[in-house]
């Protein structure tokens, strides 16, 4: 049986800030797909729609006739090309089988099988059941699949908890993707050529704007020894200077962390990089390891300043623990980006001038805005959805730059001026362009610094 995966181009609104310093990230997930299926004796491939730019018509014509299974992934405000894909292959070629998988599959399994537009959806992680699909399982049997019987009834078969050990698990193919289109964000990464990569699965947190569902509540780890060798492959055989660390709390697991820094340390390895990480998981000694191995950015979601926000979309963290890790992220001089959010439950015009406020008085290098967005499946969106609060179902514009939710506190046209008015005060300060000149030691840095400037001018003039 041969298996082809498709990371579908998308459309990125103008208004989106992502657009401009968005990174190109491999679709790990369909890689660590065709991997798991190589390792088993069955052939597959992938087109990275997305990383390569290509239309619906250069993707059909690079479908093959021996292929038997197309898989499709999709997150929210892909899934409208996602579906035109996915409507294309079925009418030029119908006795292929269309499987979707990914976060927006997952919440809408029953519709996106019911309105034929795919044949099954993998819900959540799906190493398990593509193996089964390979093997030509009974469908019954497959766990977490959602089909079509014979005579039309949408089956919905029982989610399995039991996920996959990821020390277990291949390395995703890279040799299968075009490695040299992809790049970290704009002021993320020092040095190219760099790529983003993810080494754990599940989150304990409860935030009500995340959709937790995809991979359980406990985190699972790629061990140190693991992430080490992964690194020393794309150094070795793709050339990556720099890799972004795209889990979602890189430092979740402190022993991890530091067995993989002194990994780096003792075995020389030429390698910088960066990280997302909570306040309430990193100290002093940590981050000064951090930066002994090549750590030089972490992004931490302060998202807001405001108590109340905080408690309402449950963050679990105290804002007395930001100006610390701070000033410890400070000392070990590993720059901080930090992440806001504008536009949640209980804001009001008050609340995001102290945020604004708040990212230009603290000492940090980078900051991006978000507008909050209620992704499907998430308990904001649920929430948003029983009390009306959903302006929309326009999924294109679940993309952190729109405003989705309808608040009784701020309009929608104060959320927007202020997302754009966030990113103006953010880096059009003086003494922030000032430090950031200052702080030009190398020829990484003087690169770093004018890719950043060139993506923020340029979407600020956007945004006028
Ligand atoms: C890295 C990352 C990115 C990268 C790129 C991701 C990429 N190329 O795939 C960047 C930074 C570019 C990015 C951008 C965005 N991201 Co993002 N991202 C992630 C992150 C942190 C990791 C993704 C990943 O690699 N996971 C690991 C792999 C192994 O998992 P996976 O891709 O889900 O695949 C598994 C299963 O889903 C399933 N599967 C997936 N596809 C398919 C297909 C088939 C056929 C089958 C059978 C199975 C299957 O099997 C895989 C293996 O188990 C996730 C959070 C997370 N922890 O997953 C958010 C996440 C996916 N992103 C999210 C969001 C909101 C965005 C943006 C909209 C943000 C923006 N500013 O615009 C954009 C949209 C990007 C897009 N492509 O549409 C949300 C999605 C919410 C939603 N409902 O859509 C997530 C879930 C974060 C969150 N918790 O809110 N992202």
């Amino acid at each position: 049986m041969r298996f082809l995966f498709i990371n579908p181009n998308r459309r990125i609104a103008r208004s989106n800030i992502w657009g401009l310093v968005n990174s190109i990230t491999p679709p790990l997930g369909l890689a660590t797909l065709c991997a798991v299926l190589d390792a088993n004796g069955y052939e597959s491939g992938i087109i990275d729609a997305y990383a390569e730019n290509l239309q619906t018509e250069d993707i059909i014509s690079a479908i093959s006739p021996d292929i038997d299974v197309i898989g499709i992934t999709s997150t929210t405000p892909e899934i409208e090309s996602a579906t035109i894909l996915a409507r294309s292959i079925h009418k030029l070629f119908p006795e292929k089988k269309i499987i979707m998988g990914g976060v927006h599959p997952t919440v809408f399994h029953q519709s996106l099988v019911a309105d034929d537009i795919c044949d099954m959806v993998i819900r959540g992680e799906g190493e398990k059941a593509i193996l089964h699909i390979a093997k030509k399982s009974p469908m019954h049997d497959i766990p977490n699949l959602t089909w079509k019987s014979a005579d039309d009834k949408v089956i919905v078969n029982p989610q399995k908890e039991e996920y996959v050990d990821l020390d277990d698990l291949p390395m995703p193919s890279y040799n299968k993707l075009p490695m040299n289109r992809y790049h970290s964000a704009i002021g993320a990464a020092k040095r190219r050529p760099s790529v983003g990569i993810i080494t754990s699965r599940g989150c304990p947190g409860k935030c009500t704007f995340c959709y937790s569902g995809m991979f359980g509540e406990k985190i699972r780890y790629l061990s140190a020894r693991n992430v080490y060798q992964q690194i020393i492959y794309l150094k070795t055989n793709c050339g990556i200077r720099e890799i972004s660390f795209y889990d979602d709390t890189f430092t979740a697991n402190l022993r991890r962390v530091e067995e993989l820094c002194q990994l780096i340390i003792s075995n020389h390895i030429d390698i910088s990089w960066s990280c997302f990480a909570r306040v309430d998981t990193v100290n002093p000694d940590i981050l000064q390891l951090m930066k002994a191995a090549g750590c030089h950015q972490i992004m931490y979601g302060f998202e807001t300043t405001d108590e109340k926000i905080l408690k309402a979309v449950n963050k679990r963290v105290k804002l007395n623990q930001y100006e610390n890790v701070i000033s410890w992220t400070r000392d070990a001089q590993i720059d901080i980006r930090g992440a806001f959010m504008l536009g949640s439950p209980e804001e009001t015009q008050a609340s995001m001038e102290a945020t604004i406020a708040y990212a230009t008085k603290i000492d940090i290098q980078y900051a991006i805005f978000n507008i909050t967005t209620p992704f499907p499946g998430t308990e904001l969106f649920n929430r948003a959805e029983q009390t009306g609060a959903l302006r929309h179902k326009r999924w294109v514009e679940y993309d952190l730059s729109h405003v989705i939710l309808s608040l009784h506190s701020v309009s929608e046209q104060l959320v927007q001026d202020y997302y754009k008015k966030a990113y103006r005060k953010f880096y059009f300060r003086w003494s922030y362009i000032l430090a950031r000149f200052l702080s030009i030691r190398t020829l990484d840095d003087i690169n770093m610094y004018f890719t950043a400037a060139k993506g923020f001018i340029l979407n600020v003039l956007k945004s006028k």
